[in-house]
Protein backbone atom coordinates (compact mmCIF):
# COMPACT_ATOMS: atom_id res chain seq x y z
CA UNK A 1 0.00 0.00 0.00
CA UNK A 2 2.56 2.75 1.03
CA UNK A 3 5.18 2.47 -2.01
CA UNK A 4 7.09 5.61 -2.50
CA UNK A 5 6.88 7.47 -5.49
CA UNK A 6 8.14 10.74 -6.22
CA UNK A 7 4.59 12.71 -7.92
CA UNK A 8 2.23 10.70 -6.07
CA UNK A 9 1.40 13.75 -3.83
CA UNK A 10 0.05 16.09 -7.27
CA UNK A 11 0.98 19.69 -7.30
CA UNK A 12 -2.18 20.89 -5.02
CA UNK A 13 -1.65 18.43 -2.18
CA UNK A 14 0.24 19.70 0.92
CA UNK A 15 3.31 17.60 2.06
CA UNK A 16 2.91 16.59 5.84
CA UNK A 17 5.01 14.58 7.87
CA UNK A 18 4.61 13.41 11.36
CA UNK A 19 7.68 12.61 13.31
CA UNK A 20 7.97 10.73 16.79
CA UNK A 21 10.40 9.93 18.41
CA UNK A 22 10.85 6.03 19.52
CA UNK A 23 9.90 5.26 23.36
CA UNK A 24 11.51 8.58 23.69
CA UNK A 25 12.35 9.42 27.66
CA UNK A 26 13.81 5.11 27.68
CA UNK A 27 15.55 5.62 24.10
CA UNK A 28 17.73 8.21 25.79
CA UNK A 29 18.42 6.69 29.21
CA UNK A 30 19.43 3.17 27.23
CA UNK A 31 21.63 5.22 24.91
CA UNK A 32 23.32 6.44 28.16
CA UNK A 33 23.43 3.33 30.03
CA UNK A 34 24.12 0.88 27.79
CA UNK A 35 23.27 -1.99 30.45
CA UNK A 36 19.84 -0.91 29.96
CA UNK A 37 19.76 -2.52 26.61
CA UNK A 38 17.63 -5.90 26.18
CA UNK A 39 16.21 -5.49 29.55
CA UNK A 40 12.45 -4.09 30.19
CA UNK A 41 12.86 -0.51 31.35
CA UNK A 42 10.46 1.73 32.78
CA UNK A 43 10.85 5.15 33.11
CA UNK A 44 9.48 6.90 36.36
CA UNK A 45 9.58 6.37 40.12
CA UNK A 46 8.28 4.93 42.83
CA UNK A 47 7.69 7.29 46.50
CA UNK A 48 5.90 5.48 49.20
CA UNK A 49 4.69 3.21 46.89
CA UNK A 50 2.85 5.24 44.64
CA UNK A 51 3.93 6.95 40.93
CA UNK A 52 3.44 6.50 37.50
CA UNK A 53 5.71 5.71 34.30
CA UNK A 54 6.04 8.76 31.86
CA UNK A 55 7.06 5.43 29.44
CA UNK A 56 8.68 1.96 28.54
CA UNK A 57 11.09 0.55 26.37
CA UNK A 58 9.26 -1.86 24.29
CA UNK A 59 10.77 -5.34 25.91
CA UNK A 60 8.72 -3.80 29.00
CA UNK A 61 5.72 -3.50 26.63
CA UNK A 62 5.63 -6.68 25.73
CA UNK A 63 4.98 -7.53 29.27
CA UNK A 64 1.79 -4.95 28.93
CA UNK A 65 3.97 -2.07 30.90
CA UNK A 66 2.66 1.26 29.16
CA UNK A 67 2.71 4.64 29.88
CA UNK A 68 0.75 6.29 32.42
CA UNK A 69 0.68 2.88 34.41
CA UNK A 70 1.23 2.61 38.18
CA UNK A 71 4.97 1.77 39.07
CA UNK A 72 3.38 -0.98 41.09
CA UNK A 73 1.25 -2.48 38.59
CA UNK A 74 4.05 -2.18 35.89
CA UNK A 75 6.12 -4.14 38.62
CA UNK A 76 3.71 -7.21 39.20
CA UNK A 77 3.15 -7.08 35.33
CA UNK A 78 7.39 -7.02 34.74
CA UNK A 79 8.94 -7.80 37.90
CA UNK A 80 12.04 -7.18 36.42
CA UNK A 81 11.31 -4.10 35.29
CA UNK A 82 14.40 -2.15 35.63
CA UNK A 83 13.22 0.95 37.23
CA UNK A 84 14.85 4.62 36.01
CA UNK A 85 14.48 7.71 37.61
CA UNK A 86 12.96 10.81 34.60
CA UNK A 87 15.92 13.10 34.12
CA UNK A 88 13.29 16.13 31.74
CA UNK A 89 16.25 18.74 31.18
CA UNK A 90 18.59 16.07 29.51
CA UNK A 91 15.37 15.22 27.55
CA UNK A 92 14.36 18.72 26.79
CA UNK A 93 17.93 19.42 25.83
CA UNK A 94 17.69 16.52 23.18
CA UNK A 95 13.91 17.68 22.30
CA UNK A 96 15.42 21.26 21.21
CA UNK A 97 18.27 20.10 19.06
CA UNK A 98 15.65 17.78 17.24
CA UNK A 99 13.33 20.82 16.85
CA UNK A 100 16.52 22.82 15.45
CA UNK A 101 16.94 20.24 12.65
CA UNK A 102 12.90 20.51 11.88
CA UNK A 103 13.38 24.34 11.17
CA UNK A 104 16.75 23.59 8.90
CA UNK A 105 13.70 22.02 6.25
CA UNK A 106 10.40 24.84 7.76
CA UNK A 107 9.08 27.20 9.90
CA UNK A 108 6.06 25.48 9.71
CA UNK A 109 6.30 22.94 12.53
CA UNK A 110 3.68 22.13 15.32
CA UNK A 111 5.23 21.02 18.79
CA UNK A 112 2.80 18.44 19.82
CA UNK A 113 5.49 17.62 22.95
CA UNK A 114 8.97 17.39 23.55
CA UNK A 115 9.58 13.99 21.20
CA UNK A 116 6.53 14.77 18.61
CA UNK A 117 5.69 17.25 15.95
CA UNK A 118 3.82 17.68 12.33
CA UNK A 119 5.92 19.68 9.60
CA UNK A 120 4.31 21.33 6.88
CA UNK A 121 7.00 20.83 3.95
CA UNK A 122 4.91 21.71 1.32
CA UNK A 123 7.23 24.66 0.61
CA UNK A 124 10.36 23.10 1.58
CA UNK A 125 12.87 23.33 -1.15
CA UNK A 126 15.43 21.14 -0.27
CA UNK A 127 15.19 17.35 -2.24
CA UNK A 128 13.47 18.45 -4.95
CA UNK A 129 10.56 19.43 -2.64
CA UNK A 130 10.65 15.12 -2.03
CA UNK A 131 8.56 15.25 1.23
CA UNK A 132 10.06 10.90 1.36
CA UNK A 133 13.41 12.13 1.07
CA UNK A 134 13.11 15.13 3.42
CA UNK A 135 11.61 12.89 5.73
CA UNK A 136 14.32 10.16 5.62
CA UNK A 137 17.41 13.06 5.50
CA UNK A 138 15.21 14.45 8.99
CA UNK A 139 15.83 10.78 10.32
CA UNK A 140 19.60 10.49 9.34
CA UNK A 141 20.34 14.01 11.00
CA UNK A 142 18.41 13.08 14.07
CA UNK A 143 20.25 9.95 14.22
CA UNK A 144 23.44 12.05 13.79
CA UNK A 145 23.38 14.47 16.53
CA UNK A 146 21.65 12.47 19.35
CA UNK A 147 22.46 8.76 18.25
CA UNK A 148 18.41 8.13 18.93
CA UNK A 149 16.10 6.97 16.90
CA UNK A 150 12.51 8.52 15.23
CA UNK A 151 9.20 7.41 12.79
CA UNK A 152 7.76 9.53 9.67
CA UNK A 153 5.10 9.66 8.56
CA UNK A 154 4.46 11.28 5.39
CA UNK A 155 0.99 12.58 3.46
CA UNK A 156 -0.81 15.10 2.48
CA UNK A 157 -2.40 15.81 6.11
CA UNK A 158 -1.74 15.40 9.62
CA UNK A 159 -4.25 12.31 9.75
CA UNK A 160 -2.62 10.40 8.07
CA UNK A 161 0.97 11.21 8.39
CA UNK A 162 0.59 10.26 12.21
CA UNK A 163 -1.26 7.37 11.66
CA UNK A 164 1.96 6.56 8.52
CA UNK A 165 4.56 7.63 11.50
CA UNK A 166 3.25 4.84 14.04
CA UNK A 167 2.57 2.18 11.65
CA UNK A 168 6.67 1.36 10.89
CA UNK A 169 8.04 2.02 14.67
CA UNK A 170 10.52 1.73 15.59
CA UNK A 171 12.75 3.71 13.24
CA UNK A 172 10.35 3.24 10.29
CA UNK A 173 8.75 5.62 7.63
CA UNK A 174 5.48 4.96 5.99
CA UNK A 175 4.23 7.15 3.21
CA UNK A 176 0.24 7.67 3.00
CA UNK A 177 -0.51 8.20 -0.88
CA UNK A 178 -3.88 9.78 -1.80
CA UNK A 179 -4.48 7.09 -4.43
CA UNK A 180 -7.32 4.39 -3.24
CA UNK A 181 -6.51 6.09 0.19
CA UNK A 182 -10.10 5.12 1.61
CA UNK A 183 -9.53 1.79 0.60
CA UNK A 184 -5.64 1.85 1.83
CA UNK A 185 -7.13 2.92 5.28
CA UNK A 186 -10.03 1.13 5.86
CA UNK A 187 -9.12 -1.98 7.97
CA UNK A 188 -7.49 0.44 10.35
CA UNK A 189 -8.53 0.38 13.86
CA UNK A 190 -10.55 3.83 14.74
CA UNK A 191 -8.41 4.27 17.55
CA UNK A 192 -5.80 5.29 15.04
CA UNK A 193 -8.23 8.28 14.38
CA UNK A 194 -6.87 11.38 15.96
CA UNK A 195 -9.65 12.83 18.46
CA UNK A 196 -11.05 9.22 19.11
CA UNK A 197 -9.92 7.92 22.67
CA UNK A 198 -11.41 4.98 25.17
CA UNK A 199 -14.81 6.66 25.82
CA UNK A 200 -15.99 6.90 21.73
CA UNK A 201 -14.07 3.59 20.63
CA UNK A 202 -16.44 2.26 23.26
CA UNK A 203 -19.58 4.01 21.98
CA UNK A 204 -19.02 2.92 18.45
CA UNK A 205 -17.99 -0.30 19.71
CA UNK A 206 -21.26 -0.72 20.24
CA UNK A 207 -22.76 -0.23 17.27
CA UNK A 208 -19.98 -2.78 15.97
CA UNK A 209 -17.88 0.24 13.78
CA UNK A 210 -14.30 -1.40 14.89
CA UNK A 211 -12.55 -0.40 11.94
CA UNK A 212 -12.19 3.14 9.44
CA UNK A 213 -14.41 0.93 6.83
CA UNK A 214 -16.95 0.46 9.79
CA UNK A 215 -17.36 4.38 9.81
CA UNK A 216 -17.32 4.74 5.96
CA UNK A 217 -20.68 2.97 5.96
CA UNK A 218 -22.62 5.90 7.58
CA UNK A 219 -23.55 9.12 5.74
CA UNK A 220 -22.04 12.20 7.82
CA UNK A 221 -25.55 12.93 9.27
CA UNK A 222 -25.63 9.72 11.04
CA UNK A 223 -22.20 10.45 11.90
CA UNK A 224 -23.72 14.07 13.29
CA UNK A 225 -26.45 12.51 15.00
CA UNK A 226 -24.12 10.12 16.80
CA UNK A 227 -21.30 12.59 17.99
CA UNK A 228 -21.94 15.61 17.67
CA UNK A 229 -19.62 18.20 15.60
CA UNK A 230 -17.39 16.07 15.69
CA UNK A 231 -19.49 13.34 13.82
CA UNK A 232 -18.81 15.81 10.56
CA UNK A 233 -14.85 15.26 11.59
CA UNK A 234 -15.20 11.88 11.32
CA UNK A 235 -17.30 11.60 8.20
CA UNK A 236 -13.89 13.18 6.75
CA UNK A 237 -11.08 11.38 8.75
CA UNK A 238 -12.50 7.71 7.75
CA UNK A 239 -12.10 8.73 4.22
CA UNK A 240 -8.57 10.15 4.84
CA UNK A 241 -10.07 13.35 4.38
CA UNK A 242 -8.41 15.92 7.41
CA UNK A 243 -8.32 19.86 6.73
CA UNK A 244 -6.38 20.91 9.96
CA UNK A 245 -3.53 23.28 9.25
CA UNK A 246 -0.32 22.49 10.89
CA UNK A 247 -0.02 25.30 13.26
CA UNK A 248 2.90 26.57 14.92
CA UNK A 249 0.97 29.04 17.25
CA UNK A 250 1.64 29.94 20.70
CA UNK A 251 1.19 27.19 23.72
CA UNK A 252 -2.00 26.42 24.78
CA UNK A 253 -2.78 26.89 28.16
CA UNK A 254 -5.89 25.70 29.33
CA UNK A 255 -8.79 23.47 27.45
CA UNK A 256 -12.43 24.26 28.10
CA UNK A 257 -15.89 22.54 26.82
CA UNK A 258 -18.54 25.04 27.38
CA UNK A 259 -22.09 24.24 26.46
CA UNK A 260 -25.29 26.01 26.79
CA UNK A 261 -28.37 24.41 26.87
CA UNK A 262 -31.23 24.91 25.33
CA UNK A 263 -33.10 24.94 27.92
CA UNK A 264 -33.11 25.23 31.20
CA UNK A 265 -32.58 21.64 33.11
CA UNK A 266 -32.88 20.67 36.54
CA UNK A 267 -33.17 16.87 36.65
CA UNK A 268 -29.79 15.33 38.18
CA UNK A 269 -30.17 12.78 35.64
CA UNK A 270 -30.29 14.59 32.93
CA UNK A 271 -27.55 17.33 33.75
CA UNK A 272 -25.02 14.02 33.99
CA UNK A 273 -25.56 12.72 30.93
CA UNK A 274 -24.80 16.64 29.66
CA UNK A 275 -21.89 16.58 31.63
CA UNK A 276 -20.67 13.16 30.53
CA UNK A 277 -20.96 14.63 26.73
CA UNK A 278 -19.25 17.72 27.46
CA UNK A 279 -16.81 15.20 29.10
CA UNK A 280 -16.09 13.23 26.19
CA UNK A 281 -15.78 16.07 23.75
CA UNK A 282 -13.17 17.91 26.21
CA UNK A 283 -11.39 14.10 26.07
CA UNK A 284 -11.58 13.90 22.39
CA UNK A 285 -9.85 17.84 22.02
CA UNK A 286 -7.55 16.81 24.74
CA UNK A 287 -6.18 13.92 22.57
CA UNK A 288 -5.51 16.68 19.63
CA UNK A 289 -3.05 18.46 22.33
CA UNK A 290 -1.52 14.92 23.70
CA UNK A 291 2.17 15.49 25.43
CA UNK A 292 1.00 17.78 27.69
CA UNK A 293 0.48 17.43 31.64
CA UNK A 294 -2.99 18.35 32.81
CA UNK A 295 -2.35 21.24 35.92
CA UNK A 296 -5.84 20.88 37.47
CA UNK A 297 -9.55 20.44 36.76
CA UNK A 298 -12.59 22.20 36.77
CA UNK A 299 -16.49 22.43 36.31
CA UNK A 300 -18.41 25.30 35.78
CA UNK A 301 -21.92 25.88 36.11
CA UNK A 302 -24.19 28.87 35.38
CA UNK A 303 -27.84 28.97 36.90
CA UNK A 304 -30.71 30.46 34.86
CA UNK A 305 -30.58 33.50 37.58
CA UNK A 306 -26.94 34.18 35.05
CA UNK A 307 -25.45 33.68 38.17
CA UNK A 308 -21.58 31.12 37.43
CA UNK A 309 -19.98 28.90 39.38
CA UNK A 310 -16.43 26.97 39.07
CA UNK A 311 -14.41 25.18 41.20
CA UNK A 312 -11.17 24.32 40.00
CA UNK A 313 -8.63 21.33 41.52
CA UNK A 314 -6.18 19.50 40.89
CA UNK A 315 -7.16 15.75 40.55
CA UNK A 316 -7.92 12.62 38.17
CA UNK A 317 -9.17 13.00 34.66
CA UNK A 318 -11.77 10.19 35.51
CA UNK A 319 -15.48 11.32 34.42
CA UNK A 320 -16.62 10.04 38.09
CA UNK A 321 -14.59 12.84 39.28
CA UNK A 322 -16.01 15.13 37.38
CA UNK A 323 -19.68 14.23 38.48
CA UNK A 324 -18.95 14.62 42.12
CA UNK A 325 -17.58 17.66 41.70
CA UNK A 326 -20.22 18.63 39.74
CA UNK A 327 -23.15 17.16 41.57
CA UNK A 328 -21.65 18.48 44.82
CA UNK A 329 -21.13 22.51 43.42
CA UNK A 330 -25.06 21.75 42.11
CA UNK A 331 -26.48 21.00 45.30
CA UNK A 332 -25.92 24.09 47.26
CA UNK A 333 -27.61 26.30 44.68
CA UNK A 334 -29.97 23.92 42.97
CA UNK A 335 -31.30 26.48 40.67
CA UNK A 336 -32.57 25.51 36.75
CA UNK A 337 -28.85 24.97 34.89
CA UNK A 338 -27.99 27.09 31.98
CA UNK A 339 -24.77 26.51 31.10
CA UNK A 340 -22.49 23.14 31.83
CA UNK A 341 -18.75 23.49 31.24
CA UNK A 342 -15.35 21.65 31.91
CA UNK A 343 -12.22 22.09 31.33
CA UNK A 344 -8.49 21.17 31.93
CA UNK A 345 -5.29 23.66 32.91
CA UNK A 346 -2.26 22.19 31.76
CA UNK A 347 1.75 22.91 33.10
CA UNK A 348 3.73 24.76 30.01
CA UNK A 349 5.92 22.09 28.45
CA UNK A 350 8.66 24.04 29.88
CA UNK A 351 8.05 22.84 33.17
CA UNK A 352 6.82 19.65 32.45
CA UNK A 353 8.57 17.36 34.45
CA UNK A 354 7.95 15.77 37.69
CA UNK A 355 4.40 15.72 37.43
CA UNK A 356 1.87 13.23 39.10
CA UNK A 357 -0.83 12.82 36.15
CA UNK A 358 0.54 12.17 32.54
CA UNK A 359 -2.12 12.29 30.04
CA UNK A 360 -2.60 8.67 28.35
P1 LIG B 1 5.02 8.96 23.49
O1 LIG B 1 5.48 9.46 22.16
O2 LIG B 1 3.56 8.79 23.72
O3 LIG B 1 5.69 7.56 23.81
P2 LIG B 1 7.16 7.06 23.61
O4 LIG B 1 7.99 8.00 22.81
O5 LIG B 1 7.73 6.69 24.95
O6 LIG B 1 6.94 5.70 22.80
P3 LIG B 1 6.48 5.52 21.28
O7 LIG B 1 7.64 4.83 20.60
O8 LIG B 1 5.28 4.64 21.35
O9 LIG B 1 6.21 6.86 20.70
O10 LIG B 1 5.55 9.93 24.63
C1 LIG B 1 6.79 10.59 24.52
C2 LIG B 1 7.41 10.76 25.89
O11 LIG B 1 6.53 11.54 26.71
C3 LIG B 1 7.61 9.45 26.60
O12 LIG B 1 8.88 8.87 26.28
C4 LIG B 1 7.49 9.85 28.03
C5 LIG B 1 6.56 11.05 28.04
N1 LIG B 1 5.20 10.66 28.49
C6 LIG B 1 4.86 10.87 29.82
O13 LIG B 1 5.65 11.43 30.60
N2 LIG B 1 3.61 10.46 30.23
C7 LIG B 1 2.72 9.85 29.41
O14 LIG B 1 1.62 9.48 29.82
C8 LIG B 1 3.10 9.64 28.03
C9 LIG B 1 2.14 8.97 27.07
C10 LIG B 1 4.35 10.06 27.62
CA1 LIG C 1 7.23 8.94 20.88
Amino acid sequence: MLHVGQAFFGETLRKIIHIDMDYFYAQVEERDDPTLKNVPVGIGGMMNGRGVLCTSNYIARRYGVRAAMPTLKALKLCPNLVLVSPNMSKYKKISEEIFDIYHQFTKRIQKLSLDEAYLDVTECTKFNNDAVEIAKEIKRRIYGKTGLTASAGVSYNKLLAKIGSDLHKPDGIAILRPHQIEQNIAKFSISKIWGVGKVSEERMNKRSIYTFGDLQKYNKLDLVNMFGDFGASLHGYCRGIDEREVSSGGERKSLSVDRTLSEDVTDEQHLCNLLSESYDEMLRRLKEIEGRLIKTIHVKIRYNDFTSTTIETQSELEFEYFKKLFLKRYAQKKLPVRLIGVGVKFFPTTTQGQMEMPLS
